[in-house]
């Protein structure tokens, strides 16, 4: 048995062979032209050559090509919609892995409304399973800026969050059972759509968040909600953290779990929207420091919520919380307070190079937190222009510092580990996580065995060895394997 850290021979002409017969006609692909989609990720900052694109359309296929792969020793990158901001889906540049794609496991296998669950497979995309829950009256609350490409092995695989984790919590949160081939090729079958089942270790949470490393999830059941009657959503300006976090407890004061969204955007976020996105506007008269979306939904016909949602943002105004707000009445409306949240990081990326970092404190600190970091940055990189968002109400900011206006990216990105560690260093001195909801991938390694707790990271060691003794699945990614 090869020990982890061997670096891994070239795969051997007759494996390619044999996966190519197992995937059947127009099941895998080779030519370079055909591989380039898959080996690079979306922001073209991971490459790596994949000795064959299999494109199995079944979770059997799977399974057939993983007990080759396991036979040989051969490493397998899963991967879906290619959405990953860490490079978690792309290969290593030693060219000596295969890409499994799951996106031929395209079938939605069931939507039971009376249950609230829908079963579907590895390769379906976001946009479509939220389609295929609202034609039954049903709600799947996840929600991400690439839901029109993202796909569900990618999103239970990292445990996705999003701009609705407030109220419903993260990919964890929504999962009720999973089919996932193992390491070996043997297929877990915990597809179920039990509410409640308490038989020994809930084996699927180690699956989730787990980036392929310890098998290929290949279908989900998920938990799916009533669908909500009357939406309310709202863009507020603020003068501070402290007052958005004010306006997020008065909200909640007046009705209770409704709220489902909570984003924070400074300024400069809204300038490059407005700059780069066709079609937005600042929806003020006169610039304001910081702004939220705010968006609360009620299962029920209630003419009182919207009212009431108003009352609160007014409220806020009065007592200097908030300064200014506008509240959506129509859907047009609202898609374009939506447009001017979820478009910043395609209006980010047209300000040229920047460093991203996924941060999260627990939501009472983030004040104290962006004070700190902001005289850190100021210190470090005084030029760079700091954009820190997201997710308010669940402490986790996208903690991005774009080059200077005009300026010199290429200076900002040999700053860009000293300033990892600089911000990291203050997240931990605040209790706080490197990565909140874009996981580790090949980007975040070093910093999982920096931060984490030796004893977490022995147990998790363990798990991989346990679970995957040869080290193929998604080898180097979340832990260190061969290189
Ligand atoms: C978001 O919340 C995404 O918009 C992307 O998680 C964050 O680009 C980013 O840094
Ligand atoms: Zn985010």
């Amino acid at each position: 048995m090869a020990a982890m850290d061997d670096p891994a021979p070239p795969v051997p002409a007759v494996m390619i062979a044999a996966l190519k017969e197992t995937l059947g006609p127009g099941g895998w692909l080779e030519a370079p032209a055909d591989r380039a989609p898959f080996e690079t990720d979306f922001r073209g900052l991971y490459h790596g050559p994949a000795a064959l694109i299999a494109l199995p359309d079944s979770t059997e296929r799977v399974a057939r090509v993983v007990a080759l792969c396991a036979r040989g020793r051969v490493g397998i990158v899963p991967q879906g919609g290619n959405t990953s901001y860490c490079g978690g889906a792309t290969p290593r540049p030693a060219g000596n892995e295969i890409l499994l794609s799951l996106r031929r496991l395209r079938r939605i296998r069931a939507v039971d409304a009376a249950g609230d669950a829908l079963t579907a497979e590895a390769g379906c995309v976001l946009a479509e399973l939220q389609s295929a829950a609202a034609a039954v009256d049903r709600l799947l609350p996840m929600s991400i800026g690439s839901e029109g490409s993202a796909t569900l092995g990618g999103l239970v695989s990292t445990n996705a969050g999003g701009t609705a984790v407030l109220r419903y919590g993260m990919m964890r949160a929504l999962v009720l059972g999973l089919e996932v081939v193992l390491p070996d090729g043997r297929v877990l079958n915990q597809l179920s759509g039990l509410r409640k089942d308490n038989t020994g270790y809930d084996l699927k949470q180690l699956f989730i968040g787990a980036e392929g490393t310890l098998g290929v999830v290949t279908a989900a059941t998920l938990r799916l909600f009533p669908r909500p009657a009357v939406t309310a959503t709202a863009f507020a300006a603020l003068p501070t953290p402290a007052a958005a976090l004010a306006l997020l407890a008065a909200l909640r004061d007046s009705l209770g779990d409704a709220v489902t969204t909570f984003e924070l955007m400074p300024r400069l976020a809204l300038e490059f929207v407005c700059r780069h996105v066709p079609g937005t506007r600042d929806p003020f008269g006169a610039p304001h420091a910081w702004y939220a979306l705010v968006e609360a939904t009620a299962g029920a016909e209630d003419p009182e919520f919207t009212p009431r949602f108003a009352s609160v943002l007014a409220a806020a105004i009065g007592d200097g919380h908030a300064q200014d707000a506008v509240i959506a009445s129509s859907g047009a409306e609202r898609e374009a307070l939506w447009r001017l949240r979820e478009t910043i990081p395609e209006a980010q990326r047209h300000e040229g190079v920047s460093l991203k970092h996924d941060i999260s404190v627990t939501p009472g600190r983030l004040p104290a937190f962006i004070a700190a970091g902001a005289a850190l940055v100021a210190r470090l990189a005084p030029h760079a222009r700091l954009v820190a968002y997201g997710h308010l109400g669940d402490g986790n900011l996208h903690y991005n510092l774009s080059e200077p206006a005009g300026g010199d990216g290429g200076a900002l990105s040999r700053q860009s580990e000293e300033i990892r560690r600089a911000v990291h260093d203050l997240v931990a001195a605040h209790g706080g996580s490197f990565s909140a909801e874009h996981g580790i991938g090949q980007a975040k390694v070093g910093e999982l065995e920096r931060y984490e707790d030796p004893v977490a990271l022995d147990l998790m060691r363990a798990m991989k060895r346990t679970l995957d003794p040869h080290g193929i699945m998604n080898p180097g990614k979340v832990l260190r394997g061969s290189e």
